[in-house]
């Protein structure tokens, strides 16, 4: 044990009425909802990059966070997962998200920093084999280091493609020799500054094969988890190729990825793409390709993503009813990818930030299965489309013409007669579930 989280007891359910700040009121693993426990269904992720990897830093300054494992040795980076694991224990969070670049000290070469990444997947190995929180999902950080400034799979040089792909080989190692779920691609660098210096029909062929390659791998290797694309607009190059799940459906579709690859949506990155989080995650069910979710919150008026932990009950509860909708997670789950505030240093804040996010999704969860008991909001929707139903209209649908349609309004003499949307009543019917 470290002495990190000296003092601060293991979270526990005390429900709504709980005094310590210790405690979840809502988030109670064991009960029962809708059939399937509750921890079954959140599928709750420590971050590791926000949460033990980030300094604290800003535009404006570094580090404000004092940690005893910062530094760039292996011994540093054993502390790192040692505290981690605490974490992992004190709040019975069932799964832990990293990159490569947030567990392991980068080395001088290429081997050196694929050397040190296995010994710290051998070392979270053996933790593994005593503690309960299992592996949602690896990834590679191509996105940090100046190698990478101008884009991985999308780098006008290909040196950079290759050593991109030798990164992805080795984080698809680790986390399939973790037992990871899932493994995530978010394209940090994949995008542009100005097209002026930009071939984006080249680089869009370079990201389609380099996400082929990665498919072709994970096959190869008998990888079993979810291979997931995390779109994001905006940041941190001007146009980001992944912009939002529409886009990254087409690119998928054009390369033939569509049944081999899903998403992982984040709040903050929807709202920064000008949708709502639950639009993303309704599209994605829609398409046949939802996987996963990033849950934090954007601060509404900074315009970044600003990875806040979520703290806004209808926008939460609205994102888990189309989760249920879709069926719940298969290998998906809600990774906590927020971070503290720069000034929030104590070893409690970090613990708190996560008790009040798991309180914030068991809310939220408990609000949408009850409005999907209720069965009002489902109702009133089909109610809108009824006119659907009969057979007449179905074959507008099928084999009609647009001469069809004019001989139908003609002959029936058509009028159509505008029908009120309802959005306040709705809205109204959602708040008495929050
Ligand atoms: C950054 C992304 C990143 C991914 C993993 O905005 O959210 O944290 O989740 O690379
Ligand atoms: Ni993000
Ligand atoms: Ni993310």
């Amino acid at each position: 044990m470290t002495d990190f989280f000296n003092g601060i007891p293991t979270i526990k359910y005390e429900g709504p009425e709980a005094t310590s700040e210790f405690a979840f009121r809502h988030y109670n693993p064991d009960e029962m909802v809708m059939g399937k426990r509750m921890e079954d269904h959140l599928r709750f992720a420590v971050a590791y990059w926000h949460s033990f990897a980030w300094e604290g830093g800003d535009p404006f300054g570094g580090r404000t966070f004092d940690r005893p494992w910062f530094g760039d040795t292996l011994e540093l980076a054993k502390l790192k997962a040692d505290v981690a694991f605490e974490l992992f224990a004190l709040l019975g969070q069932p799964y832990f998200c990293f990159h490569d670049a947030d567990v392991r000290p980068e080395g001088a070469t290429f081997a050196e920093s694929k050397y040190n990444l296995e010994t710290i997947v051998d070392y979270f190995g053996e933790k593994m084999e005593t503690s309960n929180t299992r592996l949602l999902w690896g990834t590679a950080n191509l996105f940090t280091h100046r190698r990478y400034m101008s884009g991985a799979a999308t780098n006008p040089d290909p040196d950079v493609f290759a050593y991109a792909g030798a990164t992805v080989k080795s984080c698809i190692d680790a986390t399939s020799k973790l037992g990871g779920e899932n493994y995530v691609l978010w394209g940090g660098r994949e995008g542009y500054e100005t097209l002026l210096n930009t071939d984006l029909a080249r680089e869009r062929q370079q990201a389609g094969r380099f996400l082929t390659m990665a498919v072709e791998y994970a096959h190869k290797i008998g990888f079993k988890g979810t291979i997931l694309i995390e779109p994001k607009p905006q940041e941190p190059s001007k146009h980001q190729y992944d912009y939002d799940v529409a886009t990254v459906y087409g690119f998928l579709k054009d390369f033939g990825l569509e049944n081999e690859v899903k998403v992982n949506i984040e709040q903050g990155h929807a709202i920064l793409a000008g949708h709502s989080f639950e639009h993303e995650i309704a599209l994605a069910a829609s398409l046949g390709i939802f996987g996963s979710i990033d849950m934090n919150r954007n601060d509404y008026q900074s315009g970044w993503d600003t990875d806040q932990f979520p703290n806004n009950g209808p926008e939460v509860a609205l994102a888990y009813y189309e989760i249920l909708k879709a069926g719940g997670y298969t290998t998906g789950g809600t990774n906590f990818d927020a971070k503290l505030r720069r000034q929030s240093l104590e070893p409690e804040d970090l613990v708190l930030a996560h008790v009040g996010g798991m309180d914030m999704c068991a809310r939220g969860l408990k609000s949408a299965t009850a409005m999907l008991e209720d069965g009002t909001l489902e109702e009133m929707r089909a109610a809108r489309y009824e006119g659907w139903d009969s057979e007449a209209s179905q074959a507008l649908l099928t084999n009609a013409t647009l001469e069809h349609c004019e001989d139908c309004v003609i002959a029936q003499g058509i009028d159509p007669t505008p029908r009120s949307g309802k959005q306040e009543r709705l809205e109204n019917l959602l708040n008495r579930f929050m």
